[in-house]
């Protein structure tokens, strides 16, 4: 046996111990009592044939609405949300439909992640807005007892094929709720955020989507996979050594390092500038895969809605908490006392729909609904972010790892240099969650969903991880929207990435009443990356200029949070966050996935925190009422 079979062989052994749990999680319920499953091949308009399943409920009385999820992930496996995510939707009702989009499961054609929009000018074009609408003209035409309204609703994915039904409607959408869906992979959604590949999550999607029609991961032959990232060195070893040119997502990453035309056409952003069907954006707050796509297509609705249609629900949750928690209570080791999924599902989501496809309720949605960490309450607001009671606030760097809301005092060399610095090796990488790093599909769970919450003490001490924190707070201060890093960075380098986190640190002693094991918890509130060479623009990367002074905008986007009384701020600068994003090489080459071994250097980056140079986090503070 090879010492990587052996490996193999290890990791099946470790996964069939997991097994039984990761099994019965797998298994999908059967239908809810009183549903009875239909399933049909639906032709579209180029004649390809799709997959649908069809539960309606046998006992119904009067004609009802059509709940309508159209999905990568097999229809077949649909069953598996009336667990949680859609159980009260199902307890109210409807006729709820699967669909296996294009090339997936058991439907015909062919599969392309996150297909593009079509020409509008081709007549013959096709594209998931098309595939929803011919469904949609079947459905209403064939399933019997349908009171003529749709809905459509989904996770991810499925919440994207839900935006993308939303771009021409057919006439028969009446409501819909994109949940946590992406609308660009280049700046901030699951492959890349601002450019910086996510490669541990690219990696592992695009294989586990497209080795076959179902879905198959890459089986690695460790359990870290930190380590085994490491060891594969450039990203040019991917093809070369593993994928050899068969997966088309990975293929595209090679071939559109930058902003190019090819992710500028898959992003549905320019088509919705218009509110046609009434919307329920629902994001997470700690969704470890897609929030700014939830948040950008709630802001871009925006704009136009003038006949309020457009709503947003974000609540503290991981990618999809609500739908695969029964309760919400808790997320990772963090509890909030309040069973937030199934109060988002029965006090929102079910009176939205009720209300669009069957006429019952008010009819009286806020405008934004958040649920605010640290008061741990769920608040309204007639917009997003509150435009009254806020103050913009600076959160300024200061020396000796400090942190405070007024400027620092300009530096005299004499005591102090006015920035700091560190070593960023993309040899030693800084992890960006505890080690091991299982994979990402690993059986029996691996720890991915709630990394965002993960106590972040775990790279205190790192040499180059520089700390930023304020003395514990005198009173509550309540972060109420954008929140943006000005960075004041330079690097011996000619490339860097710039990591931004927003920190809640704990008490050292706990108050009476909350676990004494949370002393000196470290909780990420906002964070992101930024890849230096695309600070001029995101189509066309620059090389840094080695030891100039440059400010650094990243954006690290909403949050609605209250950090407690007695409990510090903090801010944490890094290079690197690996494997969740690639290495920069930190030497300037044209594409980063052509790069080799040889060109990935260790760089001196410097912080400034002092005089023009002085690097902060700006935010809106809570200073009088915010909402409704
Ligand atoms: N975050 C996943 C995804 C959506 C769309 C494209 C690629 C990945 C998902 O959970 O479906």
């Amino acid at each position: 046996m090879t010492a990587a079979a052996r490996g193999v062989a290890r990791l099946a052994l470790v996964a069939s111990l997991a097994a039984p749990a990761a099994v019965r999680a797998q298994q999908p319920p059967g239908p809810p009592a009183g549903y009875v499953r239909q399933d049909s091949m639906i032709a579209m308009r180029d004649g390809v044939r799709l997959h649908i399943v069809i539960y309606a409920p046998s006992d119904a009385q009067a004609p009802l609405p059509i709940m309508f999820l159209r999905t990568p992930y097999s229809a077949d496996g649909g069953t598996r949300w009336f667990a949680n995510y859609l159980r009260e939707l199902a307890d109210d009702r409807y006729i709820f439909v699967f669909e296996d989009i294009r090339g997936r499961y058991k439907s015909e054609g062919q599969f392309v992640m996150m297909r593009a929009p079509r020409d509008r000018k081709d007549p013959g074009a096709i594209d998931e807005s098309t595939d929803a609408y011919d469904t949609i003209d079947w459905l209403v035409k064939h399933v019997p007892n349908n009171n003529g309204r749709v809905g459509m609703l989904g996770i991810s994915y499925d919440g994207w094929t839900t935006v993308m039904a939303m771009l021409d409607p057919h006439p028969a959408l009446k409501a819909v709720s994109p949940q946590a869906s992406p609308i660009d992979m280049f700046l901030g959604d699951d492959f890349h955020h601002n450019g910086a590949f996510r490669l541990s999550y690219g990696f592992e999607y695009a294989v586990r989507m497209e080795t076959n029609k179902q879905q198959k991961p890459f089986e690695f032959d460790r359990y870290d996979t930190y380590d085994w990232y490491l060891r594969l060195g450039a990203l040019s070893n991917v093809n070369r050594t593993y994928l050899h040119g068969t997966i088309p997502t990975w293929n595209d990453f090679v071939a559109h390092p930058n902003y190019d035309a090819f992710w500028q056409r898959q992003t549905a952003l320019p088509y919705l500038d218009h509110v046609n069907v009434p919307t329920l954006n629902v994001a997470g707050w700690w969704d470890q895969e897609d929030f700014y796509g939830p948040i950008t297509i709630y802001e871009a609705l925006e704009k136009y809605d003038t006949a309020h249609k457009n709503f947003l629900v974000v609540g503290p949750w991981y990618h999809g908490g609500w739908g695969f928690e029964r309760e919400g209570a808790k997320l990772g080791d963090i509890d909030f006392g309040v069973p937030t999924a199934a109060e988002f599902r029965k006090d929102i989501m079910v009176p939205f729909f009720a209300y669009y496809l069957k006429d019952r309720g008010p009819g009286h949605f806020p405008e934004a609904v958040t649920f605010e960490a640290g008061s741990n309450t769920w608040r309204h607001f007639d917009s997003w972010p509150p435009r009254a009671g806020v103050t913009q606030e600076r959160l300024y760097f200061q020396p000796g790892g400090g942190a405070a809301f007024e400027r620092p005092a300009a530096a005299t060399a004499a005591h102090d240099s006015g920035f700091d610095s560190y070593v960023s090796d993309p040899r030693h990488p800084v992890p960006y969650r505890r080690r091991p790093i299982p994979p990402t599909y690993y059986p029996g769970g691996s720890g991915w969903p709630t990394w965002l919450v993960q106590d972040q003490r775990f790279v205190d001490g790192r040499p180059d991880v520089l700390t930023y924190e304020t003395a514990p707070l005198d009173h509550d201060v309540t972060l109420a929207g954008a929140i943006t890093a000005h960075l004041f960075a330079a690097t011996t380098g000619s490339d860097a990435d710039w990591v931004v986190k927003l920190i809640d640190v704990y008490p050292d002693t706990m108050p009476t009443g909350q676990p004494a094991s949370f002393g000196g918890y470290e909780l990420m509130v906002a964070n992101d990356v930024f890849r230096g060479r695309f600070r001029q623009s995101f189509t066309t990367p620059h090389p840094i200029t080695p030891n100039q002074v440059e400010e650094y905008r990243i954006d690290l986007h909403t949050q609605d949070y209250r950090f407690r009384t007695g409990h510090r701020i903090m801010v944490q600068v890094q290079s690197t966050w690996f494997p969740i994003i690639d290495r920069n090489p930190q030497t300037f080459v044209p594409s980063i996935f052509a790069a080799t071994d040889a060109d990935f250097r260790s760089a001196r980056q410097r912080i400034y925190r002092s005089g023009p140079y002085a690097s902060y986090l700006d935010f809106p503070v809570e200073t009088g009422p915010t909402t409704q």
